[in-house]
């Protein structure tokens, strides 16, 4: 039984006043994303007080009482960036990391009749939790769903880096048959004895394609591995956007008096590989990804996105007919994987790592629990195709002048992440072209360039790619994983007609012709096995002020409130969409006629 823990809690920032708030919930939205009214120039960097940072603690009661023989868990999908879940004043554990969830047995905290559960979090910048830079907002709060987990004494183990306790492995995979593994941890109270677990894989009708009953010794206390193995005939496969065939794993646990648990899962049976001349490479058939990168926020809401705010955001961008998605910079959120799968949208999904690595014993223990973390927890997502491990690592003056070696440390992590799950490559996503040693760390690099923004005219994105191709595309492929450029929703090319409050002047019309001669040039190299538009959405930057939006990183081909598509939106949609279903008004169009963009 799952109780949402969702809905009103007490909340106190910071030792202020009580507040009714709802989780999930962030406290900083507002002040993060439209309140900084600085000067251009101003610019505040992300560690800085521009928002606000520091503690909050929420109370609730849980919603049921516990019943005997039973166990409670409390799981988390978040919270920014340090929590402590505690019930009835004694702690139940710690989470370091703002973007992977937490999980915790309370049973033995547990009293008769109504008990009390907080949660502080801490959303204040730490030397040893990545990221430790970036322009985007760390937003504060419990800020993904969380919920009471009740089970009887043996259960499909929630303890497990907080996943779901059933990993999905594809072992071999033809024409005629798939052969996969399914592990299950079970953990036990001891008092249950025997149980049997019962696979069944499920086919998108829902008919029974695969099943196996085995028996497993829970009658002491402890976690068991339970491994099954089974053959689905004449497999249908999960194949991108084109046939997103998802089947479904049920695993369940019975005792003699009857089930005690049960959990679904998704998979898909698909193989991924990169090669330097086909570039990336989906059952066999070579397709450039046509990606875009989202980050998990939006005007007035901050972090605490509803699922149906993150189902829009990944139906505006299968609709503009993208087929790949970088969650840029860190995990997203389970159900943001879940439409992933079903949508067929070609996943990189990444930890924190941005700008900075610090060399410390303690940054390092942080870094491996975070990408096993998000490892752990997304096992089974077939949309996920790659891990990124770092973002514009080596041109922070902390790289240089502390001595700190980046690349020790990034070439253990990529170690770590492939010995953890050795089904799926490494991608980094580097703006230092010189630096070898670095770039080659990853199974397959890609370059975040910004011709037409940074530096150079739109059409240097010609010589960039030609470059990485000749230095890195021999061996290992390489990919855009960031090209864009910022734009002023609304201001179009007569400054005269409209004029610049700050006479900083990016028009609507300069972003969609940037990122047309940019795409042109990467379309042009089947050798780039992929791009990613940076970004898909405006989002909180509160240590920018560019064009209009000051806290804003206005590069977005959609606006940060999701109601404006911008003109290279319909750039991108024009040329990538074959069959486009949601049907957005263009906002000039939407001027001219009259008609709301809905
Ligand atoms: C870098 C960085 C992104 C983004 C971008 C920009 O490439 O990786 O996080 O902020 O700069 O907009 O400048």
């Amino acid at each position: 039984e799952v109780y949402p823990l969702t809905g009103s809690w007490d909340y106190r920032f910071d030792g202020g006043p009580s507040e009714k708030v709802t989780v999930p919930h962030t406290w900083n939205a507002s002040d993060a994303a439209d309140g900084v009214k600085g000067k251009r120039g101003d610019a505040k960097s992300v560690n800085s007080d521009v928002y606000r940072r520091g503690p909050a603690v929420y109370t609730r009661t849980l919603p049921v009482a516990p019943k005997p023989g039973k166990r409670y868990f409390i799981r988390g999908g978040g919270a920014s960036i340090v929590s402590e879940v505690s019930v009835n004043g004694k702690p139940a554990g710690r989470h370091e990391g703002a973007f992977t969830a937490f999980c915790y047995e309370i049973t033995p905290l547990l009293k008769k009749g109504a008990n009390t559960v907080s949660v502080l979090v801490d959303n204040t910048q730490r030397d040893h939790i990545a990221p430790q830079r970036g322009d985007f907002s760390m937003f504060g709060g419990l800020y993904r769903p969380i919920e009471l987990i009740e089970t009887d004494g043996v259960c499909i183990d929630p303890l497990f880096y907080a996943s779901p306790g059933v990993f999905i492995t594809t072992k071999s995979l033809d024409k005629s048959k798939a052969e996969v593994e399914v592990k299950t941890l079970l953990n036990s109270d001891g008092k249950a004895g025997d149980v049997d677990v019962a696979v069944e894989i499920l086919d998108m009708k829902g008919r029974k394609v695969a099943g196996k009953t085995v028996k497993a010794a829970a009658g002491e206390k402890k976690n068991l591995e339970v491994p099954v193995t089974l053959a689905i005939p004449n497999p249908v496969l999960w194949n991108g956007v084109r046939n997103p065939y998802l089947y479904q794993v049920k695993t369940s646990v019975r005792t003699a008096d009857g089930q005690t648990d049960e959990m679904v899962q998704p998979l898909g049976l698909r193989t991924v590989s990169v090669n330097p001349k086909e570039g990336f490479v989906l059952n066999g058939k070579p397709m450039q990804i046509k990606g875009v990168s989202r980050h998990q926020d939006m005007k007035g809401k901050g972090w605490a996105l509803s699922p149906e705010d993150e189902e829009r955001d990944i139906r505006l961008i299968a609709d503009m007919g993208a087929d790949g998605l970088r969650t840029g910079h860190y995990p997203a959120s389970s159900n943001v994987y879940d439409l992933c799968d079903k949508t067929g949208l070609v996943v990189w999904s990444e930890v924190p790592n941005v700008n900075l690595v610090r060399d410390t014993p303690e940054f390092r223990e942080n870094n491996r629990l975070q990408a096993r973390e998000m490892i752990y927890q997304n096992w089974n997502h077939p949309s996920i195709c790659m891990w990124g491990i770092f973002n514009e690592i080596g041109h922070q003056p902390e790289a240089s002048s502390k001595g700190v070696d980046m690349e020790a440390e990034l070439t253990e992590l990529n170690k770590f992440v492939k010995e953890t799950d050795p089904s799926r490559m490494t991608v980094g996503a580097s703006n230092q072209a010189g630096r070898r040693k670095l770039n080659n760390i990853p199974d397959h690099i890609a370059f975040n360039t910004y011709p037409g923004w940074y530096g150079g005219g739109p059409e240097t994105m010609k010589g960039n790619l030609n470059g990485y191709i000749r230095d890195y595309g021999g061996k290992m492929g390489i990919a855009v994983s960031e090209y864009g450029h910022g734009a002023s929703t609304g201001m179009h090319e007569n400054p005269a007609k409209r004029p610049s409050p700050t006479g900083f002047w990016h028009p609507e019309e300069w972003q969609s012709q940037a990122h047309e001669i940019n795409y042109k040039c990467i379309r042009e190299r089947p050798e780039v096995w992929g791009s990613f538009v940076w970004n898909m959405f405006d989002f909180g930057s509160a240590s920018r002020f560019e064009g209009e939006s000051p806290g804003i990183n206005d590069k977005g081909l959609v606006t940060y409130d999701r109601k404006t598509p911008k003109d290279a939106y319909f750039f991108y949609r024009a040329n990538w969409s074959p069959q486009p279903t949601v049907y957005i008004t263009s906002r000039r169009f939407a001027e001219r006629t009259g008609k709301t963009v809905p």
